[in-house]
């Protein structure tokens, strides 16, 4: 599958509070970073969105939410992970500011549809944390959206708060209509880095 001129690449929330280490951590979230990094450089048009709570955010447990506080504006829990090649990132979609609705969509009260629309992009490929939410919630909004959308499986990783969560939302991406790829599907036969 080759990358084409109107591709676009969203890079979700991989950040240091989805990370071991953070409050909200995803065991197997390092992974992904190798893979995130090969595939930005290739594509012509990478966004990455960042979690961007404020302190009286519903969904955190204190305010009777599902979820620790994690991604706090302006904390080193909210910034990108230092092995995320930035220089490679063309826009950051901070998303979750809104207190009151969960956030998890990078499409969700962000300027993420228009900025792709006005850029001509028909194909989105989604990659980052967490597989369960952001990740699911990107993607399918981006295919109700009308993009082509696919999702690419070595390059995401899930919370599984509850055993079974990743497969679940592996098969609803399907059943939505969203192909789950690999990495090297891309890589391998894309001609050369822009
Ligand atoms: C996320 C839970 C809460 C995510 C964000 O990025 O998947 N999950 N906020
Ligand atoms: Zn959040």
């Amino acid at each position: 599958m080759h990358i084409e001129p109107n591709d676009a690449l969203l890079v979700v929330d991989v950040q240091n509070d989805f990370l071991p280490g953070g409050s909200l951590a995803v065991a197997q979230g390092r992974r992904i970073l190798a893979p995130i990094n090969r595939l930005m450089p290739r594509f012509p048009f990478v966004a990455a969105t960042r979690d961007w709570h404020p302190p009286e955010h519903r969904f955190f447990s204190r305010h009777g939410g599902p979820w620790p506080d994690h991604c706090l504006q302006g904390t080193r829990g909210a910034e990108f992970d230092a092995e995320l090649e930035r220089e490679h990132v063309d826009a950051i979609v901070s998303k979750g500011v809104d207190p009151q609705t969960d956030g998890y969509s990078g499409f969700a009260g962000t300027g993420l549809e228009d900025d792709l629309r006005g850029r001509g992009i028909r194909r989105v490929f989604v990659c980052g944390l967490a597989t369960d939410y952001c990740v699911k919630a990107t993607a399918l909004d981006a295919k109700r959206h009308g993009f082509e959308t696919f999702v690419i499986g070595d390059a995401i990783a899930a919370v599984n708060l509850e055993a079974g969560d990743e497969e679940r939302a592996l098969g609803e991406l399907r059943a939505a209509g969203i192909p789950v790829i690999e990495s090297d599907e891309l890589l391998v036969s894309s001609p050369s880095p822009r």
